[in-house]
């Protein structure tokens, strides 16, 4: 049997030629029918490159039905998708090139010029596509041959690899199979109730798990359409909701949302599910959306590493605050640092096992070692309690991690960039209660004796260099930083020190 995720995916094309596969807010429809025929002709462009099955293909494209088009093409080459976030810097996007070693680099016209010479350092060629669909990716299509067959893959053969920002301020790519991805789609589908009646808001990027593969694949696996939108933006969403029944988002999703007058409780009646991830869903978000709308949320909890992992139940109760039950298939345990269960109700680091979870990181054989127990769990580095019935509440974090709108942040590779800036002596960020984003972050600046530290200068400094989504919207100095006995920095004392700074 091909294990190939794309073999899995063509088998649920529906039959009806005309059955929708994505429908744009313009009004430009893609079909399932489309698809096969589209990705030949692509994976026989990137076949033409030398492109072959285990090879890295990097994308940084802005959204489009072209970039889905393009993913799955590499699945059906049997190579690895490798998508990044479209605000890397080209600083960024040099440590990821030299990590990845991707043969392609596939990036937006107007950042080719710019990214040229960082590609032909790596040995990569470099192909453009835009949202509009140009570029030399698309003009090449016509000539090339098409490359029918699917690679003949097994279940652990990497698909893909996402990268996620590590604790040493090293990005480490995780590397989710064949097998991993399809194992979840399919488990989700049911737990989900997805049905050939639904339809899916898609408003997330595509450049994550969330987006990426828990999202186009519930769909894909059940043949529906989805409505993709460019980015999330509340009106174009109250726009589409009575096209769909199906929603996913990140909680700044809701908040947004409900903060929008046009967002109404008669728009929710039809609606089958809200589902929400990526960050923790506040309990007064959820109890707001539900006295906004009368519909409870249904929050799971997943990761890079792991795709899905828990999930709130689709009949039953959905309890605020918490993520719900390990996925059918998976198995979470609540362990002390020795790697041993604590008691029912206690805290301690969550540990999964399961078809879901990935194959590693990528070239870091030691690192993969370090966060898998003797007996194959993974340490997922989230502080958990699980009760009697298996339900389980993430109270807090083992590592250093912002979640910053639905986006990871590890503080030190901030605080590494702003070491070094002229005038700095040491930093500390920190992430602080922010009514849009869940947490947004603060940077405490200690300067050299007698140096001064502006700002402005700080934060325009660090643009050059980090995607906007790491860059701190608020930063304070201080003439030193709290630490404890042993001469670490109390984060937590900065956190209390700092709750209020987005109040206003
Ligand atoms: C954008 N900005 C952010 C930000 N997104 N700042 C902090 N946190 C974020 N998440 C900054 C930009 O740099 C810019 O700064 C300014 O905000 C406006 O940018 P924008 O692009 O217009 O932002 P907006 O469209 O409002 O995006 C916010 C958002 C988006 C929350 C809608 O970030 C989003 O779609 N997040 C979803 C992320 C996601 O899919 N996560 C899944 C990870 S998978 P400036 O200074 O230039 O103005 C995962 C596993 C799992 O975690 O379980 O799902």
């Amino acid at each position: 049997m091909n294990d190939n995720l794309y073999e899995l995916l063509r088998r649920h094309f529906p039959a009806d030629p005309k059955a929708p596969w994505l429908v744009t807010p313009e009004g430009d429809t893609r079909y399932y029918s489309e698809i096969d025929d589209v990705t030949a002709h692509y994976a026989g462009v990137l076949r033409s490159l030398g492109l072959q099955a285990g090879e890295r293909l990097l994308a940084q494209v802005d959204k489009s039905p072209e970039v889905l088009l393009l993913y799955l093409a590499t699945l059906r080459l049997g190579a690895i998708f490798v998508p990044l976030n479209t605000a890397y810097t080209p600083t960024e996007l040099a440590y990821f090139l030299n990590d990845a070693t991707p043969r392609i680099f596939v990036v937006e016209p107007r950042n080719a010029s710019v990214l040229k010479k960082s590609a032909s350092a790596v040995g990569a060629t470099l192909l453009t596509l835009g949202n509009n669909g140009e570029g030399t990716l698309i003009d090449a299509v016509a000539e090339a041959d098409p490359y029918t067959s699917v690679a003949d893959l097994g279940a652990d053969d990497i698909a893909s690899i996402i990268y996620t920002s590590g604790t040493t301020g090293r990005s480490k790519g995780a590397m989710l199979s064949h097998g991993n991805l399809s194992s979840n789609a399919l488990t989700l589908i049911d737990l989900w109730g997805f049905t050939e009646n639904d339809v899916l808001l898609h408003a997330l990027p595509i450049y994550h798990v969330h987006g990426l593969y828990v999202a186009v694949h519930c769909a894909m696996l059940r043949g529906i359409p989805m409505r993709f939108l460019p980015r999330f933006d509340s009106d174009e969403v109250i726009r589409q909701l009575s096209s769909v029944t199906v929603m996913m988002g990140v909680p700044t999703f809701y908040t947004r949302l409900m903060d929008a007058p046009k967002f109404t409780r008669d728009l929710c009646q039809h609606m089958r599910l809200f589902i929400s991830g990526s960050a923790p869903l506040l309990a007064q978000t959820f109890e707001a959306f539900f006295a906004h709308t009368g519909r409870r949320i249904l929050e799971r909890y997943g990761m890079s590493e792991a795709s899905m992992i828990a999930s709130n139940p689709l009949e039953g109760e959905r309890i605020a605050g918490t993520v719900g039950f390990a996925l059918p298939g998976v198995t979470l345990r609540v362990c002390d640092a020795e790697h041993r269960t604590v008691v029912t109700g206690e805290t301690g680091v969550l540990q999964m096992r399961g078809p879901n979870v990935f194959k590693g990181y990528w070239q870091m054989p030691e690192k993969t070692a370090s966060e898998f127990t003797d007996d194959g769990f993974f340490i997922s580095g989230d502080m958990a309690t699980m009760d009697a019935q298996g339900r389980v509440r993430i109270v807090g974090r083992e590592k250093d991690l912002v979640i910053s709108g639905g986006l990871n942040v590890y503080p030190k590779e901030i605080e590494d960039a702003m070491d070094v800036f002229d005038g700095v002596n040491e930093t500390a960020v920190i992430g602080v209660p922010h009514a849009d984003l869940g947490e947004g972050l603060v940077a405490v600046i200690c300067p050299l004796p007698g140096a001064v530290v502006n700002p402005d200068a700080v934060i325009a400094q660090l643009k050059t260099q980090l995607a906007g989504f790491k860059v701190p919207r608020r930063i304070f100095t201080v003439d030193s930083l709290p630490r404890n006995a042993m001469g670490k920095v109390q984060k937590n004392v900065l956190r209390e020190r700092y709750a209020q700074a987005f109040d206003s």
